[in-house]
C-alpha cells in the first residue's frame, strides 16, 4: 500500500512539475532506486561479447588453444604486434544490427550489453583515443556500436556497453591477471609503464567517447578490476558520474559496490540483499570458438531464468558472434525458443518479485503485490503424479487460479491444513515449465518449509540441495523429483551441494545418505565448524542407504550443512536424500 501511495506521489509529480520534480521526489525515491527502475522491471538482457577474437575463435596456428575464447591472446601468449594483424582481415560484412536487436527482442529481452573494448585492448567502436580500433585499423570500416544504437533506439530496447577498464593487454600501462602476482606481461617488446597513463591516455578518453557518442548509455559495464588503484577507478568513476541516469556494475574497483552485483557463470543459492544480475553463456565460451559444442538446452536456460527471477535476480544471457557478424545458429534456436515460452508467460517473469518460500520441490515461484493481495505464479517444471500441485505452508484466501498460457481455464483447490492443493489438468501443457497463477485477497502468509528437527531427524531432499557448480566444468544436476530426487552427474570433484535447515537443539547426529557408486569415493561434510570426512563404497547401480558417520551440531538456528568430495578421492557418485539422525 505504501509503495502504490509512493507511485502514486511520483506520477503526480511527474504531471505536474516539470523540472522541479527531481529535487522534489529525492526524498521519496532515491536516485539510485529511480536509474535501476526500468532494470528490476526487465530482469532479461542479452550479453554480446565480440571481437577480433572471434576471427581464430580459439585456434591459433592450427592448435586448439584451451579455454574461453576471448582470452586467446594471453592463453596462446601472442605478441602486441602479432595478435594486432587480426585487425588487417577482420570484416564482419554479414552483421546487421536490426537483426541482432529484433532476435533480442524476440526472446523476450529488455536491454543488450556489448563489449565496447575487451581485454586485448581492440575497440569496437570509432575512437580518437586510440587508432587501434575497429573504423581505423580493419576494412570493415563501420562502427558497429553506432549501428546497434541506432537499432536499439528504433526498436526501443535499452543498451549497455562492457568496457575491460582495467585489463588491456595491449597497452604498456594496462593490466593483465597476473599483475598482482608480480609477473611480468607475457610479451617481452611491451615495454611497461605506469598504470595511470593507460587511464589518462586511453581508458578515460575512451569511456568519454562512448558515454558521449551513443545516445547515452543505459548501462555501463565494468570487468575484472585486476591491477585497479583507488586513483584509477576514481578518474573513470569522474567520467561516469556525468551519466547519473546510467547504471554501472561493481566490477569498477573491488570494494565498490555499483549498483548492482554481477555473479557470473552460477546462479547463487538465495537471493542477494543488493541488486544482482547473473552473466552466463549458452556454451562454455564468451567469444565465439568454433570447436564449443558444449551447448545448455533451451529447458536449461528458461528454468534459470525463472530460477533467477525466483530469487529476485536478473539474467545476462550471452551470445558469441562470428568474425563474418552473424550470431551462431545455436544460439539464435535457444534465443528463440525462449522467446516462444516467454511470449506465452512474460507477465510471470517481467518486474516479479521474488519467492516467498523456502523452497518448492516441483518447481519456483514469482510473485507480484496487487491493490488487494498477491499474485503468485507457480512455475511446475516437475508435474505431480497425481496432478494435484501442493503449495506448503500458506495462509490466505485464494480468489482464483488458473493457467497463465490459457485464460480461460480456471483451476479447482483446496486446503489441507496450511497446504493449498491445486487441481491440474491431466498433463502439462509445457513440458519445461507451466505456469499457474493464483490471485489471493488480502495478506498472504508463508510459514517456511526448510527442513527442520522433527521426530529426532532431519530430512535433507535432494530437490532442496543447493548445487555450486564450477563455472568452467562439468555441471551436477538434479534428476526427478520427491522420493525419486537423485543428484546425478557428479564427477567433478568440485562440485559442493549445500543445504540450509533448521534446529532448536544441538546434539550429535548420525549422517545417512541414499547412494549409489560405481567405485569408491570419499567426502567430506561440514556443519559451522564442526566436519567429518566420510568414505563410500561401491554400490553398484543400486541405491543403498549408507551411514557416513557422525557429527556433532552445537549451535541451534539456521544453519548450512555442505558436502563436497575429497579432491584426490573422487570417483563421483549419485545422492538421494541426506538424514540427520538425532542421538
Ligand atoms: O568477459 C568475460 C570474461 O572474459 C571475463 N568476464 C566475463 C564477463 C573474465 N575475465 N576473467 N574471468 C572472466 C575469469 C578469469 C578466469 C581466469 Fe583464466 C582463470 C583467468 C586466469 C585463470 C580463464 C582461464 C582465463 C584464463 C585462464
Amino acid at each position: 500500500m505504501k509503495r502504490y501511495m509512493i507511485l502514486t506521489i511520483l506520477v503526480v509529480l511527474t504531471i505536474s512539475c516539470g523540472p522541479k520534480r527531481e529535487k522534489e521526489t529525492e526524498s521519496v525515491i532515491s536516485e539510485q532506486d529511480q536509474r535501476m527502475e526500468w532494470w528490476r522491471e526487465a530482469r532479461f538482457g542479452l550479453f554480446i561479447h565480440w571481437g577480433l577474437y572471434a576471427q581464430p575463435a580459439g585456434e591459433w596456428k592450427g592448435e586448439e588453444i584451451p579455454g574461453i575464447s576471448e582470452w586467446i591472446m594471453a592463453r596462446a601468449k601472442i605478441p602486441v604486434k602479432e595478435y594486432e594483424q587480426l585487425a588487417a582481415t577482420f570484416n564482419p560484412v554479414k552483421y546487421d544490427a536490426d537483426q541482432w536487436v529484433r532476435l533480442a527482442k524476440q526472446a523476450g529481452m529488455k536491454y543488450i550489453v556489448i563489449t565496447s573494448k575487451h581485454h586485448d585492448g581492440f575497440a569496437m567502436f570509432q575512437s580518437k583515443a586510440s587508432a587501434y580500433n575497429i573504423v581505423d585499423a580493419t576494412p570493415f570500416g563501420r562502427d558497429p556500436l553506432k549501428e546497434l544504437a541506432d537499432a536499439c533506439e528504433k526498436h526501443g530496447i535499452r543498451l549497455g556497453f562492457y568496457y575491460s577498464q582495467a585489463q588491456d593487454w595491449h597497452e604498456p600501462g594496462g593490466t593483465y591477471w597476473n599483475i598482482e602476482q608480480g609477473e611480468p606481461h607475457w610479451d617481452p617488446e611491451l615495454v611497461r609503464e605506469p598504470l595511470m597513463n593507460y587511464i589518462n591516455g586511453k581508458a578515460v578518453p575512451q569511456v568519454k567517447e562512448i558515454l558521449e557518442n551513443y545516445g547515452g548509455l543505459d548501462i555501463l559495464w565494468w570487468d575484472t578490476p585486476r591491477g585497479m588503484t583507488e586513483e584509477a577507478a576514481e578518474a573513470l568513476q569522474a567520467v561516469a558520474d556525468q551519466y547519473p541516469a546510467m547504471i554501472t556494475n561493481n566490477r569498477l574497483y573491488r570494494p565498490w559496490p555499483g549498483d548492482f552485483s554481477t555473479p557470473e557463470q552460477h546462479v547463487p543459492p538465495t537471493g542477494l540483499d543488493y541488486d544482482w544480475e547473473v552473466c552466463m553463456t549458452m556454451n562454455t565460451s564468451w567469444g565465439y570458438k568454433h570447436y564449443d559444442h558444449n551447448w545448455k538446452s533451451s529447458e536449461t536456460l528458461i528454468r534459470m531464468l525463472v530460477d533467477i527471477a525466483s530469487k529476485g535476480g536478473n539474467l545476462l544471457l550471452n551470445v558469441g558472434p562470428t568474425a563474418e557478424g552473424e550470431i551462431p545458429e545455436p544460439s539464435v534456436e535457444r534465443l528463440q525458443a525462449i522467446g516462444k515460452w516467454m511470449d506465452l508467460n512474460g507477465e510471470s517473469i517481467y518486474g516479479t518479485e521474488a519467492s516467498p518460500f523456502f523452497k518448492l520441490p516441483w518447481g519456483r515461484c514469482t510473485s507480484r503485490s496487487t491493490n488487494d493481495g498477491t499474485t503468485l505464479y507457480l512455475h511446475v517444471f516437475q508435474w505431480p503424479e497425481n496432478n494435484l500441485l501442493r503449495v506448503p505452508g500458506i495462509s490466505t484466501t485464494v480468489n482464483h487460479i488458473r493457467l497463465l498460457a490459457d485464460q480461460d481455464q480456471t483451476l479447482s483447490s483446496h486446503f489441507e491444513g496450511d497446504d493449498l492443493l491445486i487441481e491440474l489438468p491431466g498433463r502439462a501443457p509445457d513440458l519445461v515449465n507451466t505456469v499457474i497463477v493464483v490471485e489471493t485477497r488480502e495478506s498472504l502468509d508463508v510459514t517456511s518449509n526448510m527442513p527442520s528437527l522433527s521426530g529426532g531427524q532431519i530430512v535433507l531432499p535432494a530437490d532442496f540441495a543447493d548445487i555450486h557448480n564450477p563455472g568452467y566444468g562439468t555441471h551436477a544436476i538434479l534428476k526427478g523429483s520427491g522420493n525419486e530426487a537423485r543428484i546425478i552427474n557428479w564427477v567433478d570433484s568440485r562440485v559442493r551441494l549445500e543445504w540450509m535447515f533448521n534446529t532448536a537443539e544441538p546434539g550429535k547426529f548420525t549422517v545417512k545418505a541414499q547412494v549409489s557408486a560405481e567405485d569408491s569415493s570419499k567426502l567430506r561434510i561440514r556443519v559451522g565448524e564442526e566436519e567429518l570426512e566420510a568414505e563410500i563404497h561401491a554400490t553398484g547401480s543400486e541405491f543403498a542407504e549408507t551411514i557416513l558417520g557422525e557429527i556433532e551440531i552445537s549451535v541451534t538456528g539456521d544453519l548450512i550443512i555442505s558436502i563436497r568430495p575429497v579432491q584426490d578421492d573422487w570417483n563421483g557418485i549419485e545422492l538421494g536424500k541426506v538424514t540427520l539422525v538425532r542421538q
